[in-house]
């Protein structure tokens, strides 16, 4: 099979887009992006400072008070955002390369994420026109009151390297629909689909200044969008540890936060579960993007009845997945995101051997001479107090647990202090329905794991995150509801 995606001669070179044009940084400094797969450099960014940062908070502002989009009508934006999508699509082979190079991430997920980004535009543009209040004249003969929708105002997006075009297409395209402004800022890891996102909007007719894209690192461009006070909202996906840090910044001017982070996410298996079926889903869920994904199916907890024919099934099928270099259009699992990220990953391996689970497969990083590559890996005879079945890894790393009573089950799958996802397998539906109920956790699979459709609300309860992504409900996060109470017939006294 030909392979059209070839990796560049020569790195890519980039701009912020501020104020509907490309930028260089003030200073002319940049920074570079070296592919993960292949170490080689691909790209070549602004390194922004908080100047710049100003500078594009106060162009995103003017152009929120000058009204050129907040105005217009939702069914002109909703024509806007549809575009976004088209050109996504017709720019899908352009952004999925950038994606792959970047991120280390397969081609043939790099260009799955460029029609579900597209899929999300589609769905928001359908929002735009859905933005309305109410009215009540309950409340006396002589007063109505209508409650009205107004956007939150200039948006700051801190966004992370896992999935650069998709993450932000669950914010961006649903602040535009409220009329928002936004200034946004990808992990300096993979800013360049999203920097390119800036010009695709104004290919689409959004006015210039609405959506400005900068490259550069947390500390200053994410802390100076967190902590100024003509940035409305903050709405941030990443770690919990700066999620913590932005809610912490952003309470000085009390901004609206909301947080996607992380996950440790259990399946928990009951004996009556289709093995055949979970496995393939097990496999997916786990090893997907390097396991580099929130949603991550990390732990197991399977009944004891069906451990051992479990570990042999999944090891056996897990071994099948190709992976290797992210640019052949077969292979499943690419390179990890970096040096420290294979770092993390590694040292949660060897704690979970030193603290007695059994290694059933993988658990090397291989020596390549330009990629950062580790095996899948799969720890059974895994106890819910290891460092492995607690904290999330974001690496091909799966654990086992067993558990003999329901109750058990629940507990452990509740014993984290994350609560993003989490599956059931079973074919009872009263037992699907009651643990559904007693897991904590913003999503519940039974039978399956990770569909998501534009239309369903995402996001984590406990330390998983603040608010929802996506569904009808999610423009509600980029809006303000204003009360205007009329008095009819006053009178004095
Ligand atoms: O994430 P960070 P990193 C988890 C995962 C991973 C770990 C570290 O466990 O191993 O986080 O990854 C910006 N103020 N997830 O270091 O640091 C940063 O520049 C404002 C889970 O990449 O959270 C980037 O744009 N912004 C996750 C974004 O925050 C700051 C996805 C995310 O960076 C900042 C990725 C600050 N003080 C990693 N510091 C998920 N839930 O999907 C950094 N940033």
């Amino acid at each position: 099979m030909s392979n059209k995606y070839q990796l560049p001669n020569q790195a890519r070179i980039f701009q912020n887009w501020v104020g509907g044009t490309w930028k260089p940084s003030a200073s002319g400094k940049t920074f570079n992006r070296i592919s993960p797969g292949h170490g080689q450099e691909v790209g070549q960014y602004p390194l922004s400072q908080e100047e710049d940062t100003i500078e594009a908070i106060q162009v995103a502002k003017a152009s929120f008070e000058q009204g050129l989009w907040k105005d217009m009508s939702g069914i002109d934006r909703s024509k806007i955002v549809g575009r976004v999508a088209e050109i996504i699509r017709q720019r899908s082979e352009e952004l999925a390369l950038i994606e792959c190079l970047e991120s280390g991430k397969p081609i043939s997920q790099a260009q799955d994420e460029m029609e579900w980004a597209a899929g999300i535009w589609d769905f928001a543009a359908t929002m735009c026109r859905h933005i309305q209040g109410g009215a009540n004249t309950n409340l006396g003969p002589d007063m109505t009151v209508m409650t009205i929708k107004e956007p939150a105002g200039v948006v700051g997006m801190i966004t992370p390297w896992n999935f650069p075009l998709l993450i932000i297409s669950q914010k961006l395209p649903f602040a535009l629909a409220a009329g928002c402004s936004a200034v946004i800022k990808p992990s300096e890891m993979t800013p360049g689909t999203t920097l390119l996102l800036g010009e695709i909007c104004q290919q689409a007719g959004v006015p210039d200044g609405v959506v400005n894209v900068l490259s550069g690192y947390g500390n200053p461009v994410g802390t100076t969008l967190s902590s100024h006070a003509d940035i409305d909202m903050v709405t941030f996906t990443g770690s919990t540890q700066v999620g913590r840090m932005i809610a912490k910044s952003a309470a000085d001017t009390l901004k609206k936060v909301e947080l996607e982070l992380g996950g440790k996410n259990p399946q928990l298996v009951f004996p009556d579960a289709d093995l055949d079926v979970l496995v393939d889903a097990v496999v997916f869920g786990i090893f997907f993007n390097m396991g580099e994904c929130c949603n991550s199916g990390s732990r197991i907890i399977i009944h004891e009845s069906l451990k051992e024919a479990f570990v042999e099934k999944v090891v056996a099928h897990a071994k099948k997945m190709k992976f290797g270099d992210p640019l052949d259009p077969t292979v499943k699992m690419g390179a990890i995101i970096n040096q420290q990220q294979c770092d993390k990953i590694m040292h949660y391996i060897h704690s979970g051997e030193e603290q007695g689970a059994r290694l059933v497969l993988g658990g090397r990083k291989l020596d390549t001479p330009d990629g950062l590559f580790i095996e899948p890996t799969i720890f059974a005879d895994v106890s819910p107090e290891m460092d492995i079945a607690k904290e999330e890894i974001f690496g091909p790393v799966l654990s086992v647990i067993t558990f003999s009573t329901t109750e058990e089950a629940i507990a452990i799958a509740n014993g984290t202090e994350f609560g993003l996802s989490s599956g059931v397998w079973t074919k009872d539906i009263n037992t699907a329905m009651m643990v559904s109920r007693k897991i904590v956790a913003g999503t519940v699979w039974i039978n399956n794991w990770m569909s998501g459709f534009p239309e369903v609300p995402f996001g984590g309860m406990k330390q998983s995150g603040l608010g929802r992504e996506l569904g009808v409900h999610s423009v509600d996060e980029y809006l303000e509801t204003k009360s205007i109470l009329i008095q009819t017939n006053p009178t004095a006294g």
